[in-house]
């Protein structure tokens, strides 16, 4: 049987208990389950019906509503029923039961959102937006994945793309035609086109890596010598005691990891053991650890005790070979409070006192600073999928722009259009593998 043929059935509501619990079924099977379970000849669609729902055997399990949505007017295209239960796990295991009973099997991870893309109810970045809206961390992340879910970035690249199919078409046709071919590809008009779309389309990859900032949040690793400050700062930063502080060099030996909002981007703070040569095994255990996280890190923030007379110029060097170029390292000045200096900030530096709290936010201003995070610049929640393949169409079109400009290569122009046209696909779904798909959905919870 088509997989699509089966009738499936999950919980919509979150585990555990509450006033309400929803079960949903979808697929042909799906009114005829809702009708044997409340013993009902008839529902009518899209009306709450009140209802008792019954075993085989007759026995009443619980009483509440139903809900039927007729296909194609519902969420997954297909026949679509709701029953709303009482919110307990025990009621919810027998409703799941009994639609099994009758027909369904139990749905897969994404699979609702799944069945809703493959009719044609949502495309591809519409199923990523609800996953996105429903995992949220913040206002601004639920509002830019509410702009998806409503087809704003769909719909950006569905312009785009179509601009360069048109493109692509006007190429062909130019090349049908030899002996006008040069004249016409020399007339300016591909070429003011072309660049028109590569500058919309570089846009949208800015819009976009914003929104992929705010969704997955940054990793920022505190690291440097010992006693420097860092597990001072990782509490500052996080308004609360995460980790040990004392002066004794050598305090921290594990990984300390702390989640936190910094306006809109989730900051995954990471604080390390100090870095330096040591005999106990405890300890360099701790600095290897330290240096994995340096390795994985978005930005690096290291710390100086501002009583060093020596800074330690030798670790920042080491630091700044074990990172690809464009991770960030912020230079801290800390204990400036010692000194009687004042918070301040330079090029990659931040004078500061992770102790008193001044310079805090210079800071949080220059990490923002660092990743090129504006507030407002994020138009639509983007994933790193969306982003690799604007970046890959952005590639196909400068490459297309080398083939008109240099060579006047009129067929590899049009090759490179139709190959943008197919990563610009990816993104909304007409051009996607099964494996892909599967992995994003089946990276949604149940019931989805
Ligand atoms: N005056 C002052 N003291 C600070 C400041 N930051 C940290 N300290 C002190 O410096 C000492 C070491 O601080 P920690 O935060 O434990 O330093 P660390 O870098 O985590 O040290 P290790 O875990 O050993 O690598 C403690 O006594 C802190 O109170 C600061 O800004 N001003
Ligand atoms: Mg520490």
């Amino acid at each position: 049987m088509n997989r699509q043929e089966d009738t499936i059935v999950a919980v919509a509501t979150p585990s555990g208990r509450g006033g309400v619990a929803i079960v949903r079924v979808s697929g042909v099977l799906a009114l005829q389950i809702a009708l044997q379970i409340t013993q009902k000849n008839h529902v009518s669609p899209r009306v709450a019906q009140y209802a008792s729902f019954y075993t085989p055997t007759n026995d009443v399990i619980d009483q509440g509503l139903l809900l039927y949505f007729q296909s194609p007017h519902s969420f997954t295209g297909e026949d679509v029923v709701e029953i709303h239960g009482h919110g307990s796990p025990i009621i919810v295991q027998q409703l799941i039961q009994l639609s099994v009973h009758y027909g369904a099997r139990l749905a897969n991870p994404g699979e609702f959102s799944e069945r809703a893309f493959l009719n044609n109810k949502i495309d591809l970045t519409q199923a990523e937006a609800i996953a996105d809206l429903i995992q949220a961390s913040s206002e601004t992340a639920a509002r830019l994945a509410m702009r998806s879910l409503q087809g704003e970035f769909s719909k950006k690249i569905h312009d785009l793309d179509e601009r360069v199919i048109n493109l692509r078409l006007h190429v062909e046709a130019a090349i049908d035609f030899p002996e006008e071919e040069i004249d016409f590809l020399s007339d300016g008009s591909v070429a003011k086109k072309l660049q028109q779309i590569i500058d919309e389309l570089t846009l949208i990859l800015n819009s976009a890596n914003q929104g992929s900032i705010i969704r997955e949040g940054l990793t920022v690793v505190i690291a440097g010598r010992p006693n420097a400050g860092k597990s001072t700062l990782i509490n500052a930063l996080s308004g609360r005691e995460v980790a040990i502080v004392t002066d004794i060099a050598g305090t921290t030996r594990d990984v300390m990891r702390e989640s936190i909002l910094l306006d809109d981007i989730p900051l995954h703070v990471v604080d390390t053991a100090g870095l330096r040569q040591s005999n106990d095994p405890i300890e360099q255990e701790g600095i290897r650890r330290a240096w994995q996280e340096v390795r994985g890190a978005d930005c690096v923030l290291m710390v100086m005790d501002a009583n060093e007379s020596e800074q330690p110029t030798e670790l920042e060097t080491e630091i700044r070979l074990q990172l690809p170029a464009n991770v960030h390292v912020i230079h801290i000045v800390n204990k400036i409070d010692t000194q009687g200096l004042l918070p301040a900030t330079e090029a990659s530096r931040v004078y500061l006192s992770a102790k008193t709290g001044e310079g805090l936010d210079l800071l949080k201003q220059k990490i923002k600073d660092a990743v090129g995070y504006q507030s407002l610049g994020g138009q639509f929640l983007a994933r790193k999928r969306h982003i690799l393949s604007l970046k890959k169409a952005y590639d196909l079109l400068t490459t297309g722009q080398d083939q008109l400009l240099i060579h006047r290569a009129g067929e590899l122009l049009a090759d490179d259009l139709l190959r943008a046209h197919h990563a610009l696909g990816e993104i909304t779904g007409t051009f996607t593998s099964d494996d892909l798909l599967g992995k994003i959905f089946s990276s949604f919870c149940i019931g989805k």
